[in-house]
C-alpha cells in the first residue's frame, strides 16, 4: 500500500480566480518588523512570529530572561504597552482582487490593528485566528501596518475592576510564585502569569504568522476530515469540512478521493457568500481494506492521502491534499461487577487500552523558541519511555500543528484540555463570545488528528468549586455553579460537540464523568475513585506505601517534585547560587515549602547528603531529589498498572496512569521527568521500565510479598516470576526462587507469586529485612520477558552491610556509538551516570547494580568524543552521599 511518502504529505491549497483567471495572492508579512514601547523610549527591530521579550533579548536590551532572578527584574516589560509596525508594498494585483484579508494566525493578546492610519480591528484572545477585510484600504506603494498591544497585566486588572458585581477567584497567585494577578480575565496562556512550576512572563507579540490573502472567487480557510466508523455496516466514511470564504454564491462540484482506498465521491455544491462551513461525506469502498491507526505499542500508524478538488464551470477553484488516519475511540463508562460506580476507560478500534504517559505543559515561556527540534525531541523521549498518551494540560496553549502531527506519527494519544485552569472564569457576553470562537477554531484546526482521543473542558475547575478552594460563601455558590455550567457545558461543550461528534467530551479533569453530569456537572466529590479520573498529590505521606494511593479508575495526574541536574542550572546561575538554601534555590521553587518537602520525603528512606564541599553537597542534593521522585512515581505507577484487572474493596480497574508532568518550561524544581533542554531525569529512565509492555510489579501486603505480571500485549503469555535475593554486602545472590508458570492474558495484571517475607527470608541463608533486598523478573521458555525490577525490604538508610561501591567507568566508542562500562565493588543502588552538558541519553540510568560489571550505551545528540565524555562523566550512587 502506498502511504504518505516518508511522512511528508504537504497540504497544498491554491485557489484560482475564475473570472479573471488570476491566482489568489498570499503575501506573507512575517519577518522583521519594528517594535517600540508606549513612550518610544525603547525601539528596536523585532521578528514576527515572536514576542516582545524575545525581541528585547535578541537586540541586547535584556539578558537571558531565565538567568537567575531576571523574571522579577524584567517584570516592567509586561506593564508597558508595545507597538509592532511594518511597511509593505501594495501591488496592483493585490488591490485589484475582489477581496483582501489581513490574517493573523495568533496575536498575544489584546491589540488594536491599524492599516495606513485607519483602525481595522481589535483582538482579545491569543487562541484565535483573526482576519480583517482590508479591501479598499491598501495603497499603491508603501502601506503601514501597526499592531498596538496593551499590557496584559494592566488589561487583566482593568477587567477585574470592571467586574464589580462579584469576585472571580483566585485574585492572585500565591506569593511564592512571584506572579501577576487576574489571569483568568484574559484569554491567554494561563501559566504565563506564573505557575507552581513556572515563571511569570506575560508575553506580548505576534506569536504566529501574519499575511495578506487576496482572492476573486473563494478562499479555503480550513479543511478538516474525521473518519467515522459504522460498526453494524462495518463501513468507514470520512466527513470532510471545508471552511470557505466566498466572494459571491459559487455553484460547482467537489471531488473527494482517497486513491489508495479506491474511494471517490463527486458532489454538487453551493458556497454561499462570506464565511461558511460546508460538510461532505466520502464513503469508503467496502471492498478496500482500511488499515487502522493504533496507539504506540499496539500497532502501526498508517495514513492515507485525501484529496479535495472543487470545480466551478470546469475551472479548478480549490485543491487540497491532507492526511487521513482511521481509528475509532470510545470512552466506556458502564457498571462494573463488584464495584459501585462506573468504569472509565478508552477503547481504541474496539480494544480497551491502558493509557500510559504524562502531562504536557508549554515547552517554553516564549513560544517562538519552541522549535520543531524541541517538539520532536520531547515527543520522541515520551515514546522512548514507552508512553502511549499525553494530556495537553489546560493552563498552557493549544499546541502548534506540528505537535499533533508528530503525535499522529508516533501513536501518542492526546487528551486535549481547553485552556482553562485552576480558577473561576467570567461569563459576560463578550468573554463567552470570544471563547466560543476560540473553541470552534481550535476544534476545526485539530479534529483531523487521530492522536486526539478526548476533549476536556478545563483543569480542576470542577474540583475547585466542589471542594471550595476559593472560600465562596454558601449563599453565593449557586451563582458560581451557574457560571460554571454556562461556560463549560452550555458553551464550550455545546460548541465543541457541534463541531466534532467523533470523540468523547469531558467537562473537567478530574471529574466523575457521567456521574458529574448526573450531579449537575459539579459532583460532590470529583475525586471519587469509583468514577472518572482523579488527580492525587500527597507530599507528606510515605510514597513507598501504596496504600496511600487512591485505587482510581484513571489516574490523570499524580507526581512529586525534583530538581534538575547541575548542568541544566549552570547557564542560569552563578557560584553563590549553588546551595540548596541559596536565594536562587528558593527563588526558583514556586511551590509552597517545595524544597523542604522534597527533603522530608527523601529522608523517609535515604540518608541525606552531608558532604562538606558545598558544591558536592548541592549536586548530591539535586541527585537525592531525583532518586526520591523516581522511586515515588515508580511505586505509584506500578500500583495503578497492577490495579487494572482487580476490584478490591469495591475499587479498581484502573485504566490510565498519566503522571504530572512530562516537561519543563524553565530551569527549576518541578514535577517533570524531562529537564528544560531535554535532559532526562532519573524518573524518565524509570518510566522506560515502569511503562514496559510486560512488567513485573512487586509489593508487600501485610508482610506478604506479591509479584504481579502486567501485560499490555494483545496476545496471551505463560510466565513465571524469578526472584533473586541479594545481601547488601555481596554481589552474588544469596538464593533464587521461581514461581510456577501462569497464564497471563493480554491486557491484564495477574498475581503470579505470593509468599510471606519471613518465610522467604527464612529459606534464604541468614538474610533479614535489613541485610537483604530482592530483584525479580518474568520469564518463559524463551527467556526473560520485560525488565528486571527490585524490591527493598527496608529503607536503604536502614540497610545493613552497605559498602562503598567505588564504581569506576570506561567510555568506549564502536560503530554503534558510545558506551560506558562500569565496574562496581559492591551492590549499588540508584547508580546515576551524568555527562554534564553533553546532550544525549543513556540506554538506562539510575539502576540497581548487582553485578561487578555493566555496560550502558550512550546515544549522543550532538558530536562528542571519548575524551569529552570521559572528562564529563560522573557516577553517583546512594552510598556516595554520606
Ligand atoms: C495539578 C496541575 C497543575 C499543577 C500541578 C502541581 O493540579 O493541574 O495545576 O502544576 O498540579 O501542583
Amino acid at each position: 500500500m502506498t502511504l504518505c511518502g516518508n511522512g511528508i504529505c504537504v497540504v497544498l491549497c491554491w485557489f484560482l480566480g475564475v473570472s479573471s483567471g488570476l491566482r489568489p495572492v498570499a503575501l506573507s508579512l512575517d519577518g522583521k518588523w519594528s517594535l517600540s514601547n508606549s513612550d518610544c523610549s525603547v525601539s528596536l527591530p523585532a521578528e514576527v512570529p515572536g514576542c516582545v521579550h524575545s525581541a528585547l533579548q535578541q537586540q541586547g536590551f535584556i539578558q537571558d530572561p531565565y538567568f537567575r532572578f531576571n523574571d522579577v527584574s524584567y517584570r516592567w516589560i509586561a506593564y508597558d504597552n508595545w507597538t509592532y509596525t511594518t511597511t509593505f508594498a501594495g501591488s496592483t494585483q493585490l488591490r485589484a482582487s475582489q477581496k483582501v484579508l489581513l490574517v493573523f494566525d495568533g496575536v498575544d493578546t489584546v491589540a488594536s490593528i491599524w492599516l495606513n492610519g485607519l483602525a481595522v480591528g481589535k483582538t482579545d484572545n491569543m487562541f484565535r485566528r483573526y482576519d480583517f477585510t482590508v479591501s479598499g484600504l491598501l495603497k499603491d506603494g508603501d502601506n503601514v501596518l501597526k499592531v498596538s498591544l496593551l499590557s496584559p497585566v494592566l488589561y487583566a486588572s482593568e477587567r477585574r475592576k470592571a467586574h464589580s458585581a462579584y469576585r472571580v477567584p483566585p485574585e492572585c497567585p500565591p506569593d511564592v510564585q512571584k506572579g501577576e494577578c487576574h489571569v483568568n480575565f484574559i484569554r491567554k496562556e494561563q501559566s504565563s502569569f506564573s505557575w507552581d512550576w513556572g515563571p511569570s512572563f506575560p508575553t506580548m507579540g505576534l506569536w504566529k504568522g501574519v499575511r495578506l490573502e487576496a482572492f476573486d472567487v473563494l478562499q479555503l480557510i480550513q479543511v478538516s476530515s474525521v473518519p467515522l466508523h459504522n460498526i453494524s455496516l462495518s463501513q468507514w466514511r470520512v466527513q470532510v469540512d471545508l471552511l470557505v470564504d466566498a466572494v459571491q454564491t459559487t455553484n460547482g462540484k467537489i471531488i473527494l478521493s482517497i486513491p489508495e482506498l479506491d474511494s471517490e465521491q463527486i458532489l454538487q455544491t453551493q458556497f454561499l457568500p462570506g464565511k461558511t462551513k460546508n460538510s461532505f461525506t466520502l464513503n469508503i469502498n467496502t471492498s478496500s481494506q482500511v488499515k487502522l491507526w493504533w496507539p504506540n505499542g499496539h500497532g502501526d500508524q498508517p495514513c492515507y492521502r485525501l484529496t479535495v478538488r472543487g470545480f466551478q464551470g470546469g475551472f479548478l477553484v480549490l485543491n487540497t491534499e491532507s492526511k487521513v488516519y482511521f481509528r475509532s475511540v470510545e470512552l466506556v463508562q458502564e457498571p462494573v461487577v463488584g464495584s459501585p460506580g462506573l468504569s472509565f476507560y478508552f477503547r481504541i478500534n474496539g480494544k480497551p487500552i491502558f493509557l500510559k504517559g504524562s502531562n504536557w505543559i508549554p515547552a517554553h515561556s516564549f513560544q517562538d523558541r519552541v522549535t520543531p527540534a524541541v517538539l520532536r525531541n520531547l515527543l520522541q523521549s515520551a515514546v522512548d519511555a514507552r508512553m502511549n498518551a499525553l494530556r495537553v494540560w489546560g493552563g498552557g496553549v493549544y499546541e502548534q500543528d506540528l505537535f499533533y502531527s508528530i503525535c499522529d506519527e508516533m501513536g501518542i494519544m492526546v487528551w486535549q484540555d481547553f485552556m482553562f485552569a485552576c480558577a473561576m472564569y467570567p461569563t459576560e457576553g463578550d468573554f463567552i463570545q470570544t471563547v466560543r470562537e476560540e473553541v470552534i477554531q481550535q476544534v476545526q484546526r485539530l479534529k483531523s488528528h487521530p492522536s486526539i482521543i478526548a476533549w476536556s473542558g478545563n483543569n480542576e475547575n470542577e474540583a475547585a468549586l466542589a471542594t471550595d478552594w476559593f472560600n465562596i460563601p454558601v449563599s453565593q455558590r449557586p451563582a458560581y455553579l451557574k457560571d460554571y455550567v454556562t461556560l463549560y457545558v452550555d458553551n464550550i461543550r455545546a460548541v465543541g460537540q457541534e463541531e466534532d461528534q467523533s470523540r468523547p467530551f469531558l467537562v473537567s479533569s478530574p471529574s466523575n464523568g457521567a456521574e458529574s453530569e448526573q450531579e449537575g456537572w459539579v459532583a460532590s466529590n470529583p475525586y471519587d475513585p469509583h468514577y472518572g479520573d482523579t488527580h492525587f498529590y500527597s507530599y507528606t505521606l510515605d510514597c513507598w506505601d501504596w496504600r496511600t494511593f487512591p485505587r482510581t479508575r484513571f489516574a490523570s495526574e499524580y507526581g512529586f517534585q525534583s530538581w534538575p541536574s547541575f548542568s541544566t542550572l549552570l547557564p542560569v546561575s552563578i557560584k553563590e547560587d549553588w546551595s540548596y538554601n541559596s536565594n536562587f534555590s528558593s527563588h526558583r521553587q514556586h511551590h509552597e515549602d517545595g524544597n523542604l518537602r522534597m527533603l522530608l520525603q527523601a529522608a523517609l528512606h535515604f540518608n541525606l547528603p552531608n558532604a562538606t564541599d558545598p558544591v558536592k553537597r548541592f549536586t548530591d542534593t539535586l541527585y537525592i531529589t531525583q532518586v526520591m521522585q523516581a522511586q515515588c512515581v515508580k511505586t505509584q505507577t506500578e500500583f495503578y498498572r497492577r490495579s487494572q484487572s482487580e476490584i478490591i474493596e469495591g475499587k479498581g480497574r484502573t485504566m490510565g496512569a498519566l503522571y504530572w508532568q512530562l516537561n519543563d518550561v524553565w530551569q527549576a524544581p518541578s514535577w517533570s521527568s524531562i529537564e528544560f533542554g531535554g535532559k532526562w531525569k532519573m524518573l524518565h529512565y524509570f518510566a522506560q521500565n515502569f511503562f514496559a509492555a510486560v512488567l513485573p510489579v512487586g509489593f508487600e501486603d501485610g508482610d506478604t510479598l506479591f509479584i504481579y505480571a502486567v501485560s499490555d500485549l494483545s496476545h496471551d503469555l505463560k510466565l513465571r516470576a524469578a526472584v533473586s535475593v541479594y545481601s547488601w554486602s555481596d554481589l552474588d545472590p544469596v538464593c533464587t526462587l521461581k514461581s510456577d508458570l501462569h497464564p497471563i492474558s493480554g491486557g491484564s495484571a495477574t498475581a503470579i507469586f505470593k509468599q510471606p517475607v519471613a518465610a522467604l527470608l527464612a529459606g534464604c541463608g541468614s538474610c533479614t529485612r535489613l541485610t537483604c533486598l530482592l530483584t525479580f523478573h518474568l520469564e518463559d521458555s524463551s527467556g526473560q520477558q520485560g525488565p528486571r525490577n527490585h524490591h527493598f525490604l527496608c529503607s536503604p538508610k536502614d540497610a545493613q552491610g552497605v559498602q562503598r561501591p567505588n564504581i569506576t567507568a570506561r567510555v568506549q566508542q564502536d560503530e554503534a556509538g558510545y558506551s560506558v562500562t562500569l565496574h562496581s565493588a559492591s551492590v549499588a543502588a540508584f547508580v546515576w551516570l551524568d555527562v554534564g552538558n553533553v546532550t544525549g541519553r543513556f540506554g538506562s540510568n539510575g539502576f540497581l547494580m548487582t553485578s561487578r560489571n555493566r555496560t550502558v550505551r550512550f546515544n549522543a545528540w550532538c558530536n562528542t568524543s571519548v575524551e569529552e565524555l570521559s572528562r564529563s562523566l560522573t557516577v553517583t550512587s546512594l552510598r556516595d552521599l554520606y
